[in-house]
């Protein structure tokens, strides 16, 4: 009896303390960190999939009480990230194995909108942020405002005119149009801001610009300087393409197109934003270039549909050796706009349930660009799957840039060759079809840089409290300015809030990570056709069908965010530093002809002082 005693005594010691340090002192060991982590994924896991359905169901059917319940589902997430982040500060002076405190850091960094933890002003920011995001995905443009029978366009409407119309005045009565959306955003973005940086602030962070800038494996600081090292190395490139799209449009538009100071106006470059130029090929083409091939038209006579289109994405990935994509995705995505309600059109890619639940949401036309932003869509996709097995706080990208290159790597292996193997066209284009191809794809490719590094560096001057909400429209047309060389049509007013007219900032989604993926997709390509035994010139490489790339790649997008993203770089590209120069290898025989043609001009333009 004593005996027996004494032995359940000390077994139960053991249980007494446990139950003491749950309770009252939690534990800071290592294995208190395994186990804290363990349960912390598993509830997050639960938590992040109701909170996707919300959401989902938010923007493919956009009302008050889907804007509520996004909201709700949004909140409960960050009130308990944000609990759990402040938990695991007992383990900052433990020493833990490299993946538990790889763990903890991604746990603190894993919020895009920190909240403070006062729940009515997190009530608030999470409300603050549905109903941007919803005024944009219900903008319109009404042309005549008080005539009820006037059709209104919405945004893929507006950027479809703004693609094809060659008429300044439309274009220019277009692009205010649609820059109205975002007018009555101001007021309410500003809130935003002071509640957001508010639970940064919580976390332990300067402000969210810091925050979003410490997830790169480096100091923040040393991060923007990484992305002036890597603009440096393309800016060149930039402006010669700029100097030769201006002459071009100067001989279409006149004095339209005409600037003292060599800015070209922004609504001439056939996208809302100016951030892609490809729409004006035709404005822009070399005289006398050998006739290529345009994808549009070609999709538009085959009368390719959503699904269609789609499927060629998907075609793509198998042929390097992935899985087909889920039956899930095809029973489950949005590919085309509904005609009876208002949607989040803005193309983007779901991870459901972190498992095999992926869907697409996208409004598909059939335009050759849709083709593009496809292939960039199941990159995100075929990502999710391919780290799915990883514990739940890595399945993530190696960075944000990392996801948004991997579809657009692949998209880079649309070549000529490319579309006769899967018999879209019938003959190959000559090699001195070279250079117009080339060009129509820094249209998009190099056009867009600048516009990447801009919106991020405005948003972190925002967030910094540097640039005041009485000067946010200031500030984004000196960016304009600075970095792409572009100007509104006309004088912009005190109440506009042109920023807001950019998805992205009313959705609340980082930017810098496109700017990297622009880099980082031909750093990609570049390792994957070396990898598919290709030797020629670089931008006529496709590793369509090679599985030995397709395994350099799987292999990374396995990793997740596991590891740092350096090492899943080096482990793919044997290269451990991000490096324009693959860009500028595959761009050298344009550049070069860029050079020739702007021979006489000089490059560049003057930005006002005091901007
Ligand atoms: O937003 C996107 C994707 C979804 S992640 C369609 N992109 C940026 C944009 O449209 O502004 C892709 C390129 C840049
Ligand atoms: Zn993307």
């Amino acid at each position: 009896m004593l005996f027996s005693s004494r032995l359940r005594y000390f077994a139960l010691l053991p249980l007494a303390l446990s139950l003491l340090s749950c309770s009252k002192t939690p534990g800071t060991s290592v294995e208190d960190a395994r186990a804290f982590l363990l349960s912390t994924e598993a509830e997050l896991l639960k938590l992040q999939i109701a909170d996707n359905r919300a959401n989902w169901v938010h923007e493919t059917y956009i009302n008050d009480d889907t804007d509520n319940l996004s909201a709700a589902a949004d909140e409960r997430v960050i009130a308990r990230v944000t609990e759990l982040v402040k938990e695991a500060a007992r383990f900052d002076k433990t020493t833990l194995p490299p993946d538990l405190r790889r763990k903890i850091l991604l746990l603190k960094l894993s919020l895009s909108m920190p909240a403070p933890a006062d729940p009515k002003l997190r009530e608030e920011l999470t409300q603050v942020a549905a109903g941007l995001s919803g005024s944009y995905g219900k903008g319109k443009y009404c042309p005549v405002p008080s005539d009820a029978n006037a059709k209104c366009l919405g945004v893929e409407a507006v950027g479809e005119r703004m693609a094809k119309s060659r008429d300044p005045k439309e274009l220019a009565e277009l692009w205010e149009g649609w820059h109205k959306v975002a007018v009555p955003m101001r007021d309410r973005y500003s809130r935003f801001v002071e509640l957001s940086n508010a639970g940064a602030t919580e976390l332990g962070f300067k402000d969210t610009g810091v925050l979003w800038r410490s997830g790169y494996d480096m100091d923040p600081d040393a991060f923007s300087t990484e992305l002036d090292r890597l603009w440096g190395q393309v800016e060149p490139l930039y402006k010669e393409l700029h100097a030769y799209t201006r002459t071009r449009l100067t001989a279409k538009y006149g004095a339209a197109a005409t600037r003292q100071d060599g800015m070209i106006p922004a609504h001439l470059l056939g996208n809302i934003w100016a951030q892609e130029w490809g729409n004006i090929y035709d404005l822009v083409a070399p005289a006398s270039a050998p006739a290529t091939y345009d994808l549009s038209k070609i999709l538009a006579s085959r009368k390719a549909d959503a699904k269609q289109i789609t499927g060629y994405g998907e075609s793509f990935f198998k042929s390097l050796g992935f899985e087909p994509l889920p039956p899930a995705f095809w029973q489950r995505s949005m590919i085309t706009r509904p005609a009876d309600r208002d949607v989040v059109c803005h193309a983007s890619a779901w991870d459901l349930d972190f498992d095999t639940d992926v869907r697409l949401k996208m409004c598909i036309q059939g335009t050759g660009e849709d083709f593009t932003v496809v292939h960039h869509e199941l990159g995100h996709l075929f990502y999710d799957l391919a780290y799915r097995k990883q514990p739940f706080l890595f399945r993530g990208a190696a960075n944000d840039g990392f996801h948004e290159a991997i579809g657009d790597t692949i998209a880079l292996s649309i070549t000529p060759e490319y579309l006769k193997t899967i018999g879209l066209i019938q003959q190959v284009p000559p090699p001195a079809a070279d250079i117009p191809i080339l060009l129509r794809r820094a249209l998009d490719k190099v056009a867009f840089l600048p516009f990447g590094l801009l919106i991020d560096q405005w948003r972190w001057q925002v967030f910094s409290g540097k640039v005041k909400p009485a000067d946010y429209n200031t500030a984004w047309w000196a960016l304009r300015a600075k970095y792409q060389g572009v100007a509104p049509p006309s004088d912009r007013g005190p109440e506009a809030f042109d920023p807001g007219a950019k998805y992205h900032i009313p959705g609340n989604t980082p930017y810098a990570r496109y700017f990297l993926a622009a880099i980082y997709q031909f750093q990609f390509y570049r390792a994957m056709c070396r990898e598919a035994g290709y030797t020629g010139p670089l931008n006529r490489c496709s590793f369509f069908g090679s599985e030995a790339a397709g395994k350099k790649f799987k292999a990374m997008l396995e990793l997740g965010q596991s590891k740092p993203w350096p090492e899943a770089l080096k482990q793919m590209t044997g290269e451990d530093k991000a490096d324009a120069g693959a860009m500028v290898e595959y761009f050298a025989p344009l550049l070069q002809w860029l050079k020739e043609q702007n021979k006489g001009a000089t490059p560049g333009w003057t930005v006002a002082s005091g901007k």
